[in-house]
């Protein structure tokens, strides 16, 4: 009897004493394989971070996320001295199945190690440890805590490459540092696409240097819904954003809309329309009323200078040429167009990525189409995907962070239906479409339109924490309600920490 009470002492006291704050598995989005066992890992003052110098800049973003919260210094070191607590981080050719963005963590006593095959997958691996760490972590100024990290292990890898984001700085301008932010908050969720609606009929957001009055007289102050806002990126604060969302593992797509949704473009350019008269500018929020002119040759010396500007300024693969809604447009006027124009993203190296509706034209077979509909059938969907379209999934009804919660929402449309969180969360990306088979769809994509958002209050209000459900369908292989509301629960104080005011929903029993 004496040697049993004992053993449980001994087996219960030292488990007490680093009783770790989170469950390994608590982690959003859900990891792959998570084994819990052995003991607990102390973030103390003597902590290093060892990492080869190809992992250099990976280990001093771990740093930089980790130090203020704690006040240790947490130096970045090639290799740490025996009997130092070490986090350490290493890349190299590590298990196929972890693929260009998986990783493998183990957690003991004396040290974590995060293998990956590449820094990207070191990056995912950095998300999934800050979770592990209980939530003051994420605290600006120093905190008192115990910083344990549960011991086990997490092998972990996506099931769909692309999981994106988009923002839309037409309708309301957001700013680069507004940018950076949301940026900062979707690669912790391993979001690793950021789409930029730089286009609309209200204004027009990004330097093109061969038309200059897109952005001097298309980003001037006043352009924006209800003429609240204005501004626009240039060049260099576009390549600033590329690079900081590099940083990020965050690839920046560009999509410049047409041949609709251009009254801004023409308001600057009347050559652009038809008749060659400008249109009043429009703050209003009306949607397919302008289009290009399909049959002015001016309309292509247009839109290939715009394309080699931006492709020339991007270094991710994808170019956005939108496609929605031309309802100005004949399809006849369409498919002409787009006959054009898809081909021309390829030619200045890019692939091409557009709304569903390119789907009608042939060229479309070696492009990318984003689906936005709120059925689950799309015969001409399906059938470009017969001959090689590959798509990216953000149905309207489930994906778009710009709809309402509830009708009780201050923000957003309802167009689409009222979206909870967990009706952005039960859907399958890989099964949602007839037709549309998983081999097709290169991920998800969560669209936030700016027709009611103003400032990044109103984006962290309407994207978290539906945004984190998007962003578990594209990585994680299983969707589970009930196990992703209580890992949503816990993580609602994280975001308190970094102050991002996200909407408390009923339906999630927050910490
Ligand atoms: C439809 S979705 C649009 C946008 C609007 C959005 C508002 C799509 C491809 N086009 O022009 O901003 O609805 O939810």
């Amino acid at each position: 009897l004496l040697a049993c009470v004992l053993s449980l002492t001994a087996a219960s006291a030292p488990a007490e004493a680093t009783r770790p704050a989170v469950a390994l598995g608590s982690v959003v989005p859900a990891p792959v394989e998570v084994r819990p066992h052995g003991s607990a890992f102390q973030l103390t003052e003597r902590t290093v971070i060892a990492a080869p110098r190809s992992a250099r800049a990976v280990a001093e973003r771990l740093a930089e996320a980790l130090r203020p919260a704690t006040g240790y210094r947490l130096p970045v070191v090639d290799r740490a001295r025996g009997g130092t607590p070490v986090i350490s981080l290493a890349s190299g050719r590590e298990e196929a199945r972890l693929g260009a963005e998986g990783y493998r963590l183990r957690v003991r006593r004396s040290e974590v190690t995060l293998r990956a095959n590449s820094n990207a997958g070191l990056f995912a691996g950095v998300q999934t440890l800050l979770q592990l760490l209980p939530p003051a972590i994420d605290a600006a100024t120093p905190q008192r805590n115990r910083w344990t990290v549960p011991g086990g292990e997490i092998v972990d890898y996506p099931r769909f490459a692309y999981r994106g984001a988009m923002l839309d700085l037409a309708r309301h301008f957001h700013t680069p540092a507004e940018i950076k932010r949301y940026i900062d908050e979707i690669s912790r969720f391993k979001v690793n696409h950021l789409h930029l609606h730089l286009s609309d009929d209200q204004g027009w957001r990004i330097q093109i240097d061969s038309w200059p009055r897109l952005t001097t007289v298309g980003g001037a102050p006043g352009t924006g819904v209800d003429g609240a806002g204005g501004g626009y990126l240039t060049k260099a604060d576009y390549r600033e954003l590329v690079r900081y969302a590099a940083g990020r593992y965050v690839t920046i797509v560009p999509e410049i809309d047409m041949p609709g949704h251009v009254n801004a473009a023409q308001v600057a350019y009347p050559e652009l329309t038809c008749d060659g008269v400008a249109p009043p500018p429009r703050t209003d929020t009306a949607v397919g009323y302008s289009s290009l002119c399909i049959g002015k040759e001016v309309t292509y010396r247009f839109v290939e200078d715009v394309i080699r500007e931006l492709a020339a300024m991007t270094p991710g693969p994808y170019l956005h040429i939108g496609g929605d809604e031309a309802h100005a447009t004949t399809d006849d006027e369409y498919l002409t167009f787009q006959e054009r124009v898809l081909p021309l993203v390829a030619r200045y190296g890019k692939i091409a990525y557009g709304w569903n509706e390119i789907a009608q034209a042939p060229a479309a077979r070696r492009a990318v189409a984003q689906y936005w509909g709120l059925t689950t059938e799309n015969a001409t969907l399906a059938a470009a995907v017969a001959g090689g379209t590959k798509v990216i999934m953000s149905p309207a009804n489930r994906a778009y962070l710009d709809m309402k919660y509830d009708p009780a929402t201050p923000l957003g449309l309802n167009w689409a239906g009222y979206i909870e969180v967990r009706t952005a969360y039960d859907w399958d990306p890989g099964t949602y479409l007839t037709g549309v088979p998983e081999s097709a769809v290169l991920g998800v994509e969560a669209p936030l339109w700016s027709e009611t958002l103003r400032d990044l209050d109103d984006i962290e209000f309407m994207a978290f924490p539906r945004l984190a459900a998007i962003a578990e369908l594209g990585w994680s292989p299983a969707r589970d309600w009930a196990s992703f509301r209580t890992r949503l629960g816990a993580y609602g104080p994280r975001w308190e920490q970094r102050g991002v005011g996200f909407y408390r929903s009923p339906q999630i029993d927050w910490a």
